[in-house]
């Protein structure tokens, strides 16, 4: 039987286990990379494990997401990483060279290889025919000490791509069009690859959109072929030494399997608050739009840029709109400058933004109140852009710019004709900005500024585990409700005991008090818990409240592995109806709890007392035998300590 792309780079690369859906299977990773929100926790656990150098081909720490520097705490996790990353043999991008995911797949992805990041759109980098994975810091702390990294083995999707894309509809078309079929829980244990005569017709940044965004289907990773275009990338990127063809045998077999067709497909919009609330743009025409922002690890490519500058070229930015944009990396920046069309930009009014994740992640341009904000990221999460009141629509660069030229929602067909945007033979190449680890590492001294607290290490599974129900949730509740990024919290990431006087807020300000109150006890959510980042403070605060288990309808998957990789239970409804029976400040009760974690590997079911209605009612708890270890060691560090 062939394989498909994913199977071929998960068999070159297989540790333990047999790459069967649904079994877990352990793989070998060449490539890491952490940003600076994930970074300074990673680096911290990486520092505890206590491996001197990193054993990976290569690793690279970036500074991309906590770059407004309103007090010194940003500044001293910076340093804390360049010092850190020095020591044990890990490149350093420095702030301004742009986002994690943008200047990875520019100079340092490889097709075949596999990359594990501590950031949800690690995935991107699947856009050359890569194994790129997202997971949690300690996760990344392990591979980067030479571990294996542990998956259940997904199940395949093909997406055939036929035709090609109709004037004005883009790659982001494709991604929110596989969004609106599959929904942000529909991809959970799935990889999504690519494949029929419409991917020739896409170049590498229109393809890295596509699998950077499908981080939001909650799949495991998406991939493309690594074929000429791919070729052609890494040539003008003076890479080409890198290239190997990478296709799937023609009997390679798809548990899934839908057709897009490109031809037909028309610019659409996603909704607020949910990537996956996507209708044609033509349909919400005619919407006041207040700010526009271009840029994200989404869209911030050369490419993205071209056609923006194209659009406003000769134009004004409309009175009543902020536009702002934001290039990918340093390479994008330079270039748009020597070829005139940052001008462009400029003149027509953009404010420009330093190549990072910027209004994405919260961090600055929070709109006005009740704004209406068009945005060409890949999330559009309730509260997430910093304004709780504001609507954010996700949406591709070209109508973003049109938007910001018209002042309302406009669907670009009936602007005129799209720009022509070639790509270029070869890039402006300059990794001066990338700090290679030192040769001397033993003379390193790692800076640690006050802002950096030890983090909250969870202890062996107690017999018995108790305590009440503190919150009771709806679906689809994101890391971005668990834990909060703007402005004003991202540069506390590296001190979890601030942070967790937030957790959960946007969804109930009163948690963490209550959390304290209660000594802790246990989260009750809906489906898809935890979708959205890879961000562990999701799993950190909780814990540093003293919460023990969640018991949802089910788990976002790299959520799920934050919390066990931290000691907390993460629990499923046998019966979802039991839902509706719980309510908050329940006492709830697990007895003989080592015992039933252990037996729930064979697929045993968990039985959960509640204590005030004097009922029981069962969980499920999918894991392996080395889960098992974990939540009965409190966690992945204790276990390995264990194992030592
Ligand atoms: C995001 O887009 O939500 C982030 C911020 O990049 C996160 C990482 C983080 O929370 O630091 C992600 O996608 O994993
Ligand atoms: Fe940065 Fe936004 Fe991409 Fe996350 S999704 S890495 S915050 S640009």
């Amino acid at each position: 039987m062939g394989l498909t792309i994913s199977q071929k780079i998960i068999k070159d690369h297989l540790l333990s286990g047999e790459m069967k859906a649904g079994e877990e299977v352990s793989i070998r990773i060449d490539q890491t990379l952490t940003q600076d929100s994930t970074g300074t926790m990673a680096y911290l656990q990486f520092e505890a494990i206590g491996v001197p150098q990193v054993k990976t081909k290569l690793s690279v720490a970036y500074i991309d997401h906590n770059t407004i520097q309103s007090g010194f705490e940003n500044a001293d996790d910076h340093k804390y990483i360049q010092t850190v990353t020095s020591k044990h043999g890990i490149r350093f991008s420095r702030p301004g060279n742009g986002v994690c995911h943008q200047v990875h797949i520019e100079r340092f992805g490889v097709p075949g290889m596999t990359l594990l990041g501590s950031d949800s759109h690690t995935p991107t980098c699947g856009g050359i025919g890569m194994l790129a994975i997202g997971a949690g810091g300690l996760d990344v702390a392990v591979a980067m000490g030479g571990g294996p990294y542990f998956i259940t083995m997904p199940k395949m999707v093909r997406v055939n791509l036929v035709n090609k894309l109709a004037p004005w509809a883009t790659a982001k078309d494709i991604i929110l069009e596989v969004l609106r079929i599959f929904t942000v829980k529909g991809g959970v244990g799935k990889i999504f690859e690519y494949a029929g005569e419409g991917v020739k017709t896409l170049s590498v940044p229109e393809r890295a959109t596509i699998t950077n965004m499908g981080a939001e289907l909650g799949a495991t990773t998406s991939i493309f072929p690594s074929d000429e275009v791919t070729k052609a990338f890494l040539k003008a990127q003076d890479r080409e030494d890198v290239w190997t063809e990478l296709k799937a045998d023609e009997d390679a077999v798809y548990d899934e399997e839908i057709t897009i067709d490109l031809a037909t497909l028309k610019p659409l919009i996603a909704k607020p608050h949910m990537p996956d609330l996507v209708v044609p743009v033509s349909e919400i025409a005619g919407l006041k739009v207040d700010q526009v922002c271009i840029g994200s690890c989404t869209n911030s490519s050369l490419y993205d840029m071209l056609k923006v500058a194209a659009i406003l070229k000769g134009k004004t930015v409309h009175p009543d709109v902020s536009l702002v944009i934001a290039p990918g990396s340093k390479q994008v920046f330079n270039m748009l400058a020597e070829c005139g069309a940052l001008a462009d930009m400029i003149a027509a009014g953009a404010r420009i933004l330093e190549c990072a994740c910027g209004p994405c992640i919260g961090m600055g341009q929070s709109p006005k109140t009740d704004a209406v904000s068009l945005r060409t990221n890949n999330r559009n999460f309730y509260a997430r852009s910093g304004t709780a009141s504001a609507s954010i629509y996700l949406v591709s660069p070209e109508v973003a710019a049109v938007a910001a030229v018209m002042g309302v929602v406009t669907d670009p067909c009936d602007f005129g004709e799209p720009p022509v945007v070639e790509m270029p033979s070869s890039f402006k190449v300059n990794d001066n900005m990338v700090i290679m680890p030192s040769a001397t590492p033993d003379e390193v001294e790692v800076v640690r500024g006050p802002n950096i607290k030890p983090f909250p290490v969870n202890t062996a599974l107690k017999d018995e585990v108790d305590g009440k129900v503190l919150v009771c949730l709806e679906d689809n509740i994101t890391t971005d409700h668990i834990m909060p990024s703007n402005s004003k919290l991202l540069p506390f990431r590296s001190n979890v005991p601030y942070l967790a006087d937030f957790c959960l807020t946007p969804s109930d300000p009163e948690f963490p008090a209550r959390a304290k109150e209660n000594h802790g006890g246990f989260i009750v959510g809906g489906q898809n818990y935890g979708q959205g980042s890879s961000r562990e403070h999701a799993a950190l605060a909780p814990l540093q409240l003293g919460v023990k288990g969640v018991i949802a309808k089910s788990f976002a998957r790299i959520h799920m592995a934050n919390l066990i990789n931290n000691g907390i239970l993460p629990l499923t409804f046998a019966d979802e109806a039991d839902y509706d029976k719980l309510g908050l400040l329940d006492e709830l009760k697990i007895e003989n709890a080592r015992e039933q974690v252990k037996a729930a590997v064979n697929g045993s079911k968990v039985t959960v007392k509640n204590v005030t209605k004097g009922t029981t009612f069962e969980c499920n708890l999918a894991i392996s035998e080395r889960q098992a270890g974990m939540l009965l060691a409190g966690g992945l560090l204790n276990y390995t300590r264990e194992q030592a």
